[in-house]
């Protein structure tokens, strides 16, 4: 209630001159946002009293299932870099005249994110993109920092190369003016505002945040706006948008031929994830990729270099790229592919977590996976990747051991909805697959087998090579073993798991390069955890490992061929039905 008036007056601004997009992150706000829904008549007054009731789509925050939000917003501070993926693409993809608004207030301004935004739009020059700052002065349990200094706001602006503002946010006259100047870079329009301004009980106190007015208060408070309302002379005649962006269609991105890989060849998956995309790339114009600042480690400079108007460099700002990934791929407008070290994308979980939240379709590559990576330490390297996305509910995991699986994860990823992780690895291995070998997702592949198969052995990229080596060392002692490669770790193949698990006597070890928790092993035990007479070993990372060359540490840390043997000799001794 208490942003109300405030955000009225920027409603009927907005309408006037947005034209295309308005994101608004202040999502705490969004009972006003459904109000101007009613106001300008796009839903029913009487829906607005379902308001966070649990068969209601007005949620506490706004959310994709409504129709005119495209991404969810509730975690301060995600706004602007959501709001430079779209004037990005606005600007640079679609070439159009839309502009887009971020409503931001002084509280989330202290978010390093917003910071990394600001930077990202103003050295790309986002002259279609302005940022709305209303510094009411107040947060939810304190003032915000620099509590009514706008000119301290303008400095800082001025500083990250934005065109700012100062304005008196009460006044629309002010607002229209600084909202319709001409631009060459972003604006930020800094508005002085007061929290809960024409309610004397409420005006510029703190105890006021997010609360509903007491019934006899909220009465008298609502016949005082309406006398005000009624009283004004003021109309507004906003010009009609003009659509000027071209219709995209994202179906049937595809790879237009076969992978090009023989069998026994070397590539890293990394190199290959690059590139395939330069590949998808070729034919398909709406594939763009963003990286980090890793882009000759990634191998997304592949891409880069065949495609340069379609790669963006975000620099060394992850939770930005997430952000911006997240921007350009809202409204169907992209298929976006980002990538950075698989360790990096941890300081991005909250905008991961928004994306699922806001059924976002980004694809994302974590490379340099677990210690495989050797000598750079355990800061490169990503042990908790698997985990992380595995808990986000719309995610599907990609973890490919060759060149042509990962051709195939990313062709498959362009059209699997949802946030989609690509695990690549940093050393190169032989090609396992034939280029006309069919990927699904959900599908797992039997990579070894014999009819005297003891145990079902699962590993995925490097692992999953060491297993198979491990599976040559065994047959000389008359072991035989079965090799299973998940190909996505979410969704798993439980399926096939089991079928052929119960074909070893419900024997599986699983083998993973990241550490125990939340990685390949947790998932396979959630998928047999039904299964009578399974015995399921794990070998994963125990401990934050060293630098040192890569097979020292796969040995060091047990995930290598020998402690694979191992763990199968011991599995099979004392074992009644070892033979
Ligand atoms: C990342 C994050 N941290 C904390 C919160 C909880 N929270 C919601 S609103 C708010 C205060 C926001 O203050 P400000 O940005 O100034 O907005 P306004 O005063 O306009 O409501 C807080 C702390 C949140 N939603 N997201
Ligand atoms: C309505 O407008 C008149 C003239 O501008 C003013 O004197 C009066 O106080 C206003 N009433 C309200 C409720 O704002
Ligand atoms: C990445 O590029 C930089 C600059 O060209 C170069 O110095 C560096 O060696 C490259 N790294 C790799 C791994 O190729």
């Amino acid at each position: 209630m208490a942003v109300l008036w405030l955000v009225i007056d920027f409603s009927y601004i907005l309408q006037l001159v947005c034209n295309y997009v308005c994101s608004s992150p202040q999502g705490h706000a969004a009972p006003a946002l459904y109000s101007m829904w009613t106001e300008t008549g796009f839903l029913k007054e009487s829906e607005l009293f379902s308001l966070c009731q649990v068969e209601s789509n007005l949620e506490g925050h706004p959310i994709p299932k409504q129709q005119f939000v495209d991404v969810a917003t509730g975690s301060l501070g995600q706004g602007l870099g959501v709001a430079c993926g779209m004037a990005y693409t606005g600007k640079y993809f679609d070439k159009s005249s839309y502009r887009v608004f971020c409503l931001m207030g002084d509280g989330e301004l202290s978010e390093g994110a917003v910071w990394e935004a600001m930077s990202f739009a103003s050295y790309y020059q986002l002259d279609n993109l302005v940022a709305i700052l209303d510094i009411n002065r107040l947060g939810q349990t304190d003032p915000a920092p620099l509590q009514h200094h706008v000119e301290k706001y303008q400095k800082r602006c001025e500083a990250f190369g934005w065109h700012a503002i100062i304005v008196d946010g009460h006044s629309v006259e002010e607002l229209c003016k600084a909202l319709s100047q001409a631009r060459h870079q972003p604006t930020a329009i800094i508005a002085k505002t007061t929290k809960g301004k024409g309610i004397p009980a409420v005006e510029d106190k703190m105890g006021w945040h997010a609360k509903p007015l007491p019934k006899d208060m909220a009465e008298g408070v609502v016949k005082d706006l309406q006398a005000r309302i009624m009283n004004s002379s003021k109309r507004l005649y906003p010009a009609t948008p003009m659509e000027d962006a071209p219709p995209v269609s994202l179906c049937n991105i595809r790879m237009p031929s076969a992978p090009a890989y023989k069998q026994g060849e070397k590539v890293s998956t990394r190199k290959a994830y690059g590139m395939a995309l330069a590949k998808l790339g070729r034919y398909n114009e709406r594939v763009v990729v963003l990286d980090g600042d890793t882009n000759n480690i990634t191998y997304s400079e592949i891409f880069k270099n065949e495609h340069p108007n379609r790669f963006v460099e975000c620099y060394i700002a992850q939770q930005n790229m997430v952000s911006v990934a997240t921007g350009c791929a809202a409204r169907e407008r992209n298929v976006v592919y980002a990538s950075t070290l698989a360790s990096f994308f941890t300081r991005a979980y909250d905008q991961l977590r928004m994306a699922a939240i806001s059924e976002s379709n980004i694809n994302l590559c974590g490379s340099h996976c677990g210690l495989s990576i050797g000598e750079d330490g355990p800061s490169q390297m990503g042990l908790e990747d698997i985990a992380m996305f595995r808990a986000i509910p719309t995610a599907t995991i990609f973890y490919p051991s060759d060149g042509v699986s990962i051709e195939k994860a990313v062709e498959l990823a362009a059209s699997t909805k949802g946030v989609c992780y690509i695990r690549t690895s940093r050393p190169e291995n032989p090609i396992i697959y034939s280029s006309n070998e069919d990927f699904h997702v959900g599908q797992a592949k039997v990579v070894y087998q014999s009819t005297e198969d003891k145990v079902t052995v699962i590993g995925a990229g490097i692992t999953l090579h060491e297993a198979v080596a491990a599976a040559e060392m065994l047959k000389k002692e008359r072991i035989f073993i079965r090799v299973i490669d998940p190909f996505t770790i979410k969704p798993l193949d439980s399926k096939t798991i089991i079928e052929h698990a119960r074909q070893t006597r419900g024997r599986i070890l699983t083998v993973e390069d990241h550490y125990y928790e939340g990685g390949l092993g947790e998932a396979v035990c959630s998928a047999v955890v039904n299964e009578q007479g399974f015995t399921l070993q794990r070998l994963a990372v125990a401990h934050v490992p060293r630098s040192g060359k890569p097979n020292e540490l796969l040995k060091i840390y047990g995930i290598d061929r020998e402690a694979i043997c191992q763990a199968i000799r011991k599995m099979l001794s004392g074992s009644a039905n070892a033979k």
